[in-house]
């Protein structure tokens, strides 16, 4: 058995090919991109790495990560990487500040959308409040969205697709799309906004526990974020709860699904392993146009979450802003990511080889798809043991 990577084809092959794809893949050819699968060994669930970072202003900003001096925006990328990027137990939170402030990154792959499951998480530092008065407790809902690679740069310049949380659904009238704010400056003071509703306010600072500045140092003035701002959670039960350890009690309160460091990350606090898929996993079937209507994406390659909520704490000096904080996100079904994306990449090399193109697969750094499995026409991975045409490293082989 010889194999023969094929550089060139015969026009007989081409028509009889071409045929071939009429026939048979039809509902396969609206593939528009590259799914991707980096160069490695052994693919991650969790992050590889952040690709922007631009808090809004907030307690935590400047401190985690830590701003430096001469830091920019690609060295605080960086920094933000090493916090996020691998499992639970190797990653420390960041901050995205108030109303807006937001972080992209990717994984080793793309994550594919298996249907009727969760497809990834996000975790935060959500807690249940103790004495269980309310549902969730310290939810500092942050808004996911999601991005497929399609023009296959490896960059997040592609269209973005919100994911549609409960609120969407719970809080009809009270979720505010379209919303804006813009923050100014203020050094070591507390920093002013405006919305396009015509609001202002401030992020407070709150001395004692965070003196740094609060506005991001790396980031030019006038910073102005657009989305969806989700409706106020917080509950002021320090008339109706024992307090020993403290004068006020506040809460946040939980949304059901679809959010990040919205409710906790372990359905039992005793179980570090009770992971809580059902509050806290995404599926990218959620994901909605700028109309809010569902899209149907096969697979997304970036994934961005940004703060939800626009509120303060009224206790001077207490909780200040709302702020999301993420730690660490994953692949809930890293194998069916890794299996839909060597079935897409062979029914995409058949596709493209009408037009003699190789597949584009590279992503980052130069780094190529390369899984030396075979695969015949249909995409099915096989040990090929008769003469025919196959799909290696997304080109036709020819086996004589
Ligand atoms: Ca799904
Ligand atoms: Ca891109
Ligand atoms: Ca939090």
């Amino acid at each position: 058995m010889r194999i023969i990577s094929k550089e060139k084809n015969s026009m007989t092959m081409r028509v009889s090919l071409m045929i071939f794809i009429l026939s048979f893949f039809h509902s396969f050819i609206v593939f528009s991109s590259a799914q991707r699968m980096d160069n490695v060994l052994e693919h991650s669930k969790y992050i590889q790495a952040v690709d922007e970072y631009r808090p809004a202003p907030g307690q935590y900003v400047n401190d985690i990560p830590e701003y430096e001096e001469g830091d920019t925006e690609a060295t605080m990328v960086q920094k933000c990487t090493e916090m996020i990027a691998g499992d639970y137990q190797n990653t420390h939170l960041i901050a995205l500040g108030g109303w807006g402030g937001y972080v992209t990154f990717h994984f080793d792959h793309s994550i594919a959308n298996i249907p009727d499951q969760r497809d990834f998480a996000v975790w935060g530092n959500a807690y249940q409040e103790q004495t269980n008065q309310v549902f969730g407790g310290m939810n500092e809902a942050g808004i996911v969205m999601v991005s497929k690679d399609v023009n296959s740069n490896g960059l997040p310049d592609d269209p973005w697709y919100e994911i549609s949380g409960s609120c969407d659904v719970d809080s009809i009238g009270k979720v505010i799309y379209n919303y804006e704010v813009t923050y100014q400056r203020n050094p070591m003071g507390n920093i002013p906004w405006i919305d396009n509703l015509g609001h202002s306010g401030t992020i407070d600072r709150v001395n004692q526990w965070h003196p740094q500045e609060y506005y991001p140092e790396w980031l030019p003035d006038g910073l102005t974020f657009r989305g969806t701002r989700l409706p106020d959670n917080m509950l002021d039960l320090s008339e109706t709860v024992e307090r020993t350890w403290s004068q006020w009690y506040y809460v946040l309160v939980g949304f059901r699904y679809g959010y990040v460091d919205n409710l906790a990350n372990w359905t039992d606090k005793a179980d570090a392993n009770s992971w809580n898929y059902e509050g806290c996993g995404i599926d990218i079937s959620w994901a909605v146009d700028e109309n809010r209507q569902p899209v149907n994406l096969d697979f997304i390659d970036f994934v961005r979450v940004y703060t939800g909520l626009n509120q303060k704490c009224p206790a001077p000096n207490w909780w200040g802003e709302t702020s999301t904080e993420i730690q660490c996100a994953e692949d809930l079904h890293l194998d069916a990511s890794l299996d839909a994306i060597r079935q897409a990449t062979a029914i995409k090399a058949i596709d493209r080889s009408s037009s003699a193109r190789l597949l584009p697969e590279g992503r980052k750094n130069g780094q190529l798809i390369m899984d030396n499995y075979i695969y015949d026409l249909l995409g099915r991975k096989i040990s090929p043991k008769q003469k025919g045409i196959y799909i290696q490293n997304g080109k036709k082989i020819i086996i004589q």
